[in-house]
């Protein structure tokens, strides 16, 4: 194609340009810094072997020693918003209690530079990361550790609410539930379906109180969740595929988005619960907190699609219910993938999230707050000490025409924040897949911008790219 071919893209003026990151990937910890153990520190004292390659979460990318100088690259990769999260267990390193006052200062001077540098911040209140002493008492299966959560919070919004008007309550709240009670991938790797949506409900109830606490002490602060909705596919058009897929819908994505953006659950979730006697233990008045106090806007993460079919076996009653009761993942023949991370590249999936939203959810105001792509040995791409990550670019690109489409056909989109503004790492991976916009080197901590670093903040700045 020519340049004179070439089609330009151009966003919405005040469109938000940045990244997402969290405290227990990006922070670390230093002595006397006053955190306590969350559930990731404990999980890694006790098994670490079960951390890849065995590193854990202690180190991360360094942003507590170095947080200035990752607040200038901030400036200079072309941010106007970056969501960072506070660690519960820095702010409280016993869950409750005492505050640590290491950790107001901390957080509050990240805050003032990182307004200070131009660019807005959101402020995430949990990112997989619970105090250990709470998880000891039994978690989020426990109610105390709603009420925990909502104590947290407010203490958040009174210590930073002066520098931070914008905020989110949890960030991809059916992950821990997936992988820590269904799964085997997050602490406390417990396989119980009970469990499993208990606490789903309770993370729930903790969002709402915290949307309500957010609106009665501040109340022209915006506050939101994240969720990662990977939209449900079926395999094919048949009654039984269509049928895993709208379940899928339902366990994946509406189990948190209805509740958080229309107040209510949907019925055939409930009723699908009740069926198989895993209804949580709840009451009138939290369901009348979950319905009053909604979402002013979503934040959505998007890396792939779910496929789809219908279960090969009809279940047997007598095992444990697990949600493949329903539906099983169907692994597409011919589909683009990140060899890296094994994760299926459907850019439509943006699209159609964005459809979804304007049609079924009031069209409510959205942010992109996580996409993105983890390479493995990105060294070999490097000319002159720089990352030559054009395949990030590229990604980048082909996921912006489908929002670029979505937001011409309406979709109340407001930013694209990627995951994520340095090399940091991983739940699963440690460091093996690399996401930044900016180099981290293990051994030296030096920071080098890659190309898509620069790219994007030329993007930013234009508000606009050609493809
Ligand atoms: C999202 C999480 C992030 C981040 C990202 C990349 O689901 O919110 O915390 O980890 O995925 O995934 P991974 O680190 O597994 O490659």
């Amino acid at each position: 194609m020519t340049e004179t071919t070439k089609k330009e893209y151009v966003f919405p003026e005040g469109f938000l340009w940045g990244s997402s990151t969290s405290g227990p990937q990006s922070e670390g910890s230093v002595a006397g810094d006053g955190k306590g153990m969350n559930n990731w520190d404990y999980w890694y004292s006790i098994a670490p072997e079960k951390f890849h390659n065995g590193i854990g979460p202690e180190k991360t990318s360094t942003f507590y020693t170095n947080y200035k100088t990752d607040i200038d690259l901030l400036q200079k990769t072309g941010h106007s918003v970056f969501r960072p999260s506070i660690q519960w267990s820095r702010l409280f390193p016993k869950g409750t209690g005492d505050v640590n006052p290491e950790a107001i200062l901390f957080y509050r001077d990240v805050f003032q530079r990182i307004i200070d540098a131009g660019v807005k911040p959101i402020v995430n209140l949990y990112h997989f990361d619970l105090p250990y002493a709470l998880q000891e008492k039994g978690g989020w299966e426990n109610k105390e550790t709603v009420w925990a959560y909502e104590a947290y919070a407010r203490t958040c919004f009174e210590a930073f609410g002066d520098l931070v008007d914008t905020w989110i309550t949890f960030n991809e709240p059916i992950v821990p539930v997936e992988c820590g009670y269904l799964g085997e991938l997050h602490y406390p790797c417990k396989v119980d379906a009970k469990a499993a949506v208990q606490v789903a409900y309770n993370t729930q109830l903790a969002s709402a109180l915290a949307v309500k606490a957010c609106h009665e002490l501040n109340p022209s602060h915006k506050i939101s969740i994240v969720l990662n909705l990977t939209p449900a596919y079926p395999r094919s058009q048949s009654k039984e595929d269509v049928a895993a897929a709208r379940i899928a819908g339902l366990f994946q994505t509406k189990s948190f988005l209805d509740p958080s953006v229309l107040g209510v659950y949907p019925q055939e979730l409930v009723d699908i619960i009740k069926k198989h006697d895993l209804t949580p233990a709840y009451s009138s008045e939290e369901l009348a907190i979950i319905k009053e106090n909604t979402v002013d806007f979503l934040g959505v993460n998007y890396y792939q699609p779910l496929r789809v079919k219908a279960p090969e076996k009809t279940p047997d009653p007598r095992e444990p219910f697990m949600p493949s009761y329903y539906f099983e993942h169907y692994d597409m023949p011919g589909k683009k993938i990140n060899p890296h991370r094994g994760w299926e590249i459907y850019e439509q999936g943006l699209y159609d999230i964005a459809m979804n939203i304007k049609e079924d959810y009031g069209n409510i105001e959205w942010l992109v707050t996580e996409n993105g792509m983890g390479v493995e040995g990105e060294e070999k791409f490097k000319v002159d000490g720089i990352i030559q990550d054009d395949y990030r670019i590229e990604f980048i690109k082909d996921h912006l025409i489908e929002l670029h489409r979505a937001i011409s056909d309406g979709a109340n989109c407001k930013g694209y924040m990627l995951w994520t503004f340095i090399d940091c790492w991983s739940w699963l991976n440690a460091y093996k897949n690399r996401y930044g916009l900016v180099e981290l080197n293990l051994e030296t901590q030096e920071r080098i911008i890659k190309k898509s670093g620069y790219w994007f903040k030329e993007l930013s700045l234009t508000n606009r790219f050609t493809r």
